[in-house]
């Protein structure tokens, strides 16, 4: 139990919030409210820790991170703040006595999704790590009005509806009117004298007031509690009656629709950058007042600017947050009047840049006439960072015009936000250890070259605290039971379970408990799908977002085969098999949404096929997110880690499968390199090609998908398939652009893009072999016991530990309560 918690003083609290909220008892309350009622309880219990943190942040005037990010997928903050509070038992005791169970208050709670995917989700991870770890640290990010889309699948297609999070109100998050700035867009800038020295003002534009609220993130059991800072932009007029008189009208309701369009919606691209003139206001919005924030917050305290970069570390979360560079320097020259020279000093000191992918259609462009026009003052801050850095390209490498080419900033029309994140940071990092490679060795190769030592890499990780001891509590109270509760806050010490993987008893308990989170899983599949599926069938999952190079087309077509064997061969001995997928594709991405379409159509016929004696179901997760997402990695048997070997940074999904004790079915990509490393490949199902051969076939050619096709029967049938209306009766053509993506030149650069039918057989293979190793229960619960016992490696906590070690240079704090 925390210091903090008192049993009877908390249920005080809770009936105190009923009837001071909602004018209710408890018996009259709806879980809805019982929901409130026990959150702002906890937010109560929380406040006091969250005061002293930052008391003694200031008694001790730490270095702090800030941790800049479009994106924070945090999902459902009750269940993990009580858990980590340390107050759990005693929650669910006064909830029983209350008359209500903590699971239905905590599913009450709407997944606050200010992410989309991967990126957004380990921003919410570190968060968790750094308070549990004890580092000062805000996130800051967009308070978007509506998260990421709830995803609805009618007649098999996707529909997006809003996801109205602040519809009841958010129990955790507090308005800080207190801190609010001000940011301005587009006008001009004006040059004045002061001191005889030029001064630069911007005139005639536009501005909103940014609000932060604050949300806590609470540590475990230390009584830490850091802020996730989100940002909401309000009008700066209110209507006065003089506007009229002054035919500022117009100019005010301007500014109105701009406070409210821009934090109205998360984009819900994933991987893929769209060049919307909004999200560039989005990111300067959000960056521009953090900025602002973290310079006046040092000044309080410290009499000259010159130190910032000590006590001040700013990360990029990939590109989005970059105009942090040139919002910095704009700061220090405009507002501190510093010298070039010394502001680009501090602010190179202050700034590190995460890169979180290779994808091309993911690198952020802007054109100078947007950009400029937007942001006419920042313009000219990077316009002067690339004239200058330049020089320093031309002086390194005399007449090189391709080094120009490849590593300015601003070129054919363009401002390129990656190049100048990392001329403007002292660290650049991938994610995975292939991928740093990737980035040293091929795309920031130049950069690489010139600057080395910026170069570094720092594989992700996940929390254990969400996604074992949270989303898990069968498996975790087993494996504290097993080995003591010291990986909660020290992951590599589950190892200790390995030695537990040879013990039939053992065995026989953890496949149990991975049999009752199957029932779990079904059970939820059932109330929300209304499909049966048997919690004895191998789940075989993939749940991340829809993208080609994640290759989901590759395991529903593998589906398709699989079912055509049976078909011919209805006594085929194969051990039943559940596949589940659960995706959300970008509301504009034609193809992914087709590829839902796709595996909903192929369910639909298999599901309903009495004749293969449910030895295949498929069945597709609608609205996968956080919460559910925590269900579903405790059910899994196998986990689909399968892109394209060099397209996937990272992947953090796969670590989250293999902590739950699911085997990974993978290519090596990403950190699936570092998973088979740790566990061994004997304890895993790696095929596919490797990321050099993908490399050399991308640059050399010679890869044509139609000589596969017109070798292979099986895989023929299948493309056949999708032009034959064979899942798609009342209309054959549905699937064409699917079959033209594979096959037809004319319909992409490259038909099959992402090596699909190149990887097919051995993808194949490599099912078939997870089939036979299933059916030696034995072996099975021994090695999904080691994918559990080896994962210490995959806690953010390792990663944050690297990052401050490295880069960040951050010191721990310790918490303690006056009684
Ligand atoms: C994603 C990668 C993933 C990676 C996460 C977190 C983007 C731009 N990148 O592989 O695709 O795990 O970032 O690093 O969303």
């Amino acid at each position: 139990m925390g210091m903090g918690f008192d049993k009877d003083t908390f249920k005080k609290s809770v009936i105190f919030n009923m009837k001071n909220v909602f004018r209710r008892t408890v018996d009259e309350a709806t879980k809805e409210q019982m929901y409130q009622a026990v959150a702002y309880a906890v937010k109560d219990v929380i406040i006091d820790e969250w005061i002293a943190t930052h008391k003694e942040y200031e008694k001790q005037d730490v270095k702090t991170l800030y941790y800049l990010s479009m994106e924070f997928l945090m999902g459902r903050a009750l269940g993990n703040n009580i858990i980590n509070i340390m107050a759990q038992p005693e929650v669910k005791e006064v909830l029983d006595e209350l008359g209500f169970d903590l699971n239905t208050i905590e599913d009450q709670e709407p997944d606050p999704a200010l992410g989309n995917g991967g990126l957004g989700r380990l921003a919410a991870c570190f968060l968790d790590s750094l308070a549990t770890l004890g580092y000062p640290a805000y996130g800051c990010g967009i308070r978007y009005r509506y998260g990421m889309f709830k995803q609805k699948i009618e007649n098999g297609y996707q529909l997006e509806a809003p996801d109205d999070w602040l519809k009841n109100g958010y129990p955790f998050e507090i308005r800080r009117a207190e801190y609010a700035t001000e940011v301005k867009f587009g006008g001009y800038v004006n040059t004045v004298w002061e001191e005889g020295k030029e001064r630069f003002v911007q005139e005639g534009y536009q501005s909103v007031r940014a609000v932060p609220y604050d949300m806590p993130i609470v540590g475990y059991g230390n009584n830490v509690v850091n802020t996730l800072r989100i940002w909401d932009a309000e009008a700066i007029n209110t209507f006065s009656l003089d506007s009229f008189d002054k035919g500022d009208y117009q100019k005010a309701v301007e500014q109105q629709n701009l406070a409210k369009t821009i934090v109205e919606v998360l984009y819900p691209n994933d991987n893929h950058y769209a060049g919307k003139e909004l999200r560039l206001k989005q990111q300067y919005f959000f960056i521009s007042a953090s900025v602002q924030r973290a310079v006046v917050k040092y000044m309080e305290t410290h009499g000259d600017i010159h130190g910032f970069y000590e006590k001040t570390v700013f990360q990029l979360n990939d590109t989005h947050p970059t105009v942090a560079v040139p919002e910095l320097m704009r700061i220090l020259l405009d507002e501190y009047r510093l010298g070039w020279d010394e502001a680009w000093e501090i602010t190179t000191k202050t700034c590190a840049y995460t890169n979180h992918t290779i994808m091309s259609e993911a690198l952020e462009k802007w054109p100078i006439e947007l950009f400029s026009r937007l942001l006419p003052r920042i313009y000219q801050i990077v316009e002067e960072i690339n004239r200058r850095f330049q020089q320093k390209i031309m002086e390194m490498y005399p007449g090189n015009q391709d080094k120009v080419r490849s590593m300015a900033i601003i070129y054919d029309g363009q401002v390129r936000m990656a190049n100048l994140a990392i001329v403007g940071g002292f660290s650049v990092n991938g994610v995975a250890r292939l991928h740093t490679e990737i980035l040293k060795e091929q795309e920031l190769k130049d950069f690489y070259q010139m600057m080395p030592d910026k170069f570094n890499n720092k594989t992700n990780g996940i929390t254990q605290r969400r996604f074992l001891l949270h989303g898990n509590p069968l498996l975790a109270d087993w494996v504290t039971k097993k080995i003591g509760k010291e990986w909660i806050v020290n992951l590599p010490h589950i190892h200790r379970l390995a030695v537990y993987a040879d013990d039939p008893k053992c065995q026989q308990e953890f496949m149990d408990i991975k049999y009752q989170n199957k029932v779990r899983l079904a059970n939820y599949i059932k109330e929300h799908n209304g499909i049966d599926i048997d919690p004895r069938s191998i789940f075989d999952v993939q749940v991340k977002r829809l993208h080609e190079y994640k290759r989901q087309l590759m395991n529903i077509l593998h589906v398709m085969y699989l079912y055509n064997q049976l078909k011919d061969n209805p006594n085929m001995d194969m051990v039943p098999r559940t596949f589940i997928f659960g995706a959300k594709a970008a509301a504009g991405y034609k193809r992914a949404k087709l590829t839902i379409k796709l595996v909903n159509a192929v369910a639909e016929v298999i599901n309903r096929d009495r004749s293969i004696g449910d030895k295949i179901k498929v069945v597709f997760i609608e609205d996968y997110k956080v919460s559910n997402a925590e269900i579903i990695f405790a059910a899994a048997d196998v986990s689909e880690q399968i892109s394209t070997a060099s397209k996937e940074a990272s992947g953090t999904g796969n670590m989250k499968f293999m902590l739950n004790g699911a085997l990974t079915l993978g290519t090596m990509d990403g950190a699936n390199v570092e998973i088979i490393e740790e566990v061994g490949a004997e304890y895993a199902f790696i095929f596919g090609m490797t990321s050099d051969e993908v490399i050399r076939y991308e640059k050399e050619g010679g890869y044509d998908p139609m000589e596969i096709f017109n070798q292979d029967f099986e895989i023929r049938r299948v493309l056949m398939q999708l032009i034959n209306g064979y899942y798609s009766p009342e209309d054959p053509e549905l699937f064409r652009d699917i079959y033209n993506s594979l096959l037809n030149t004319a319909s992409s650069d490259r038909a099959d893009t992402y090596f699909i039918l190149k990887d097919f057989k051995s993808y194949a293979d490599a099912r078939s072999r997870i089939g036979q190793a299933y059916q030696d229960e034995a072996w099975w619960a021994k090695a999904a016991m080691l994918n559990v016992a080896c994962s210490g490696k995959f806690s953010s906590d390792r990663t944050i530990s690297e990052y401050v070690n490295d880069i960040w240079h951050l010191s721990k704090v310790k918490v303690e309560l006056e009684e």
